[in-house]
């Protein structure tokens, strides 16, 4: 079937956390892709997204062009046709403990585009950024971020109390790394890479378990090749939009 499916491309940037997600997957399965660099609201991330963000995957199939955008349909679509390293139990399967291991995995990828996201992303990480490009004293920073670290603290608390991590797993899942930890990866790691992200960095940590997944989910390949020119990487973005 893949062989049917050339010229695969994903448009976005490596600071996206949704792109992130999708390199992640292409890159733990080994799929062959072309990254073509746009940032949201530009002519180039336009022209595939309707809707004006990042990211958009594209391939060509039986001579036609086609794009698939929002990142749980596109990592649905990526187990479909390249099911080999499944990052996730077969949909297929008619095994009991695949189908609430696929439901868990599910509900996991909402809590990371929806709750998580939307507590680390605006609120904070780009906040933090923002603040930092006004030239803010840095007290004043933390002062102004304080609400929304608590906020974002008790999501992440309850993040850590949800997932498998809880029953001393591996992964968010259980005990094999899946899309659950590919899409809550991106935003967290953002997070460490900025003062307010103490709660899950270092010895201090107050969460140990996602701590230590943070941790973990740093010695695999294709975090680490997915790294360069994110916030982790010491990018920074040429333009904000909050
Ligand atoms: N629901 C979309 C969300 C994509 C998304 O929000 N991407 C961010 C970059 S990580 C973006 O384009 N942000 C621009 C904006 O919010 O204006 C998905 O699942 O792919």
């Amino acid at each position: 079937m893949s062989k049917e499916l050339i010229n695969v491309e994903l448009v976005g940037i490596p600071f996206s956390t949704f792109t992130r997600t999708i390199r992640l997957g292409l890159e733990e399965k080994s799929i062959p892709y072309k990254l073509i660099f746009a940032l949201p609201h530009t002519d180039v991330a336009n022209k595939y997204h309707p809707f004006e963000r990042i990211p958009s995957f594209n391939f060509e199939y039986d001579g036609e062009k086609q794009t698939l955008i929002e990142s749980a349909a596109i990592t649905n679509f990526i187990d479909a046709i390249w099911p080999e390293i499944p990052l996730r139990p077969s949909r297929i399967s008619s095994d009991l403990n695949d189908i609430f291991t696929n439901a868990r995995i599910d509900e996991l990828i909402s809590i990371a585009s929806n709750y998580v996201f939307n507590s680390v992303e605006p609120p904070v990480v780009k906040a933090r950024l923002k603040f930092e490009k006004d030239q803010k004293q840095e007290n004043e920073i933390v002062c102004l971020l304080t609400d929304s670290v608590q906020q974002l603290h008790q999501i992440l608390t309850k993040l850590e109390q949800y997932s498998a991590l809880k029953d001393n797993k591996q992964f968010l899942a259980g005990d094999n790394i899946t899309w659950a930890d590919f899409f809550c990866y991106p935003p967290l790691a953002d997070l460490r890479a900025i003062n307010e992200g103490k709660c899950i960095q270092g010895e201090s940590a107050q969460l140990t378990k996602l701590a230590a997944w943070m941790n973990r989910m740093e010695t695999i390949e294709s975090v680490k090749k997915t790294m360069k020119d994110t916030l982790q990487d010491g990018w920074r973005p040429p333009f904000l939009r909050l």
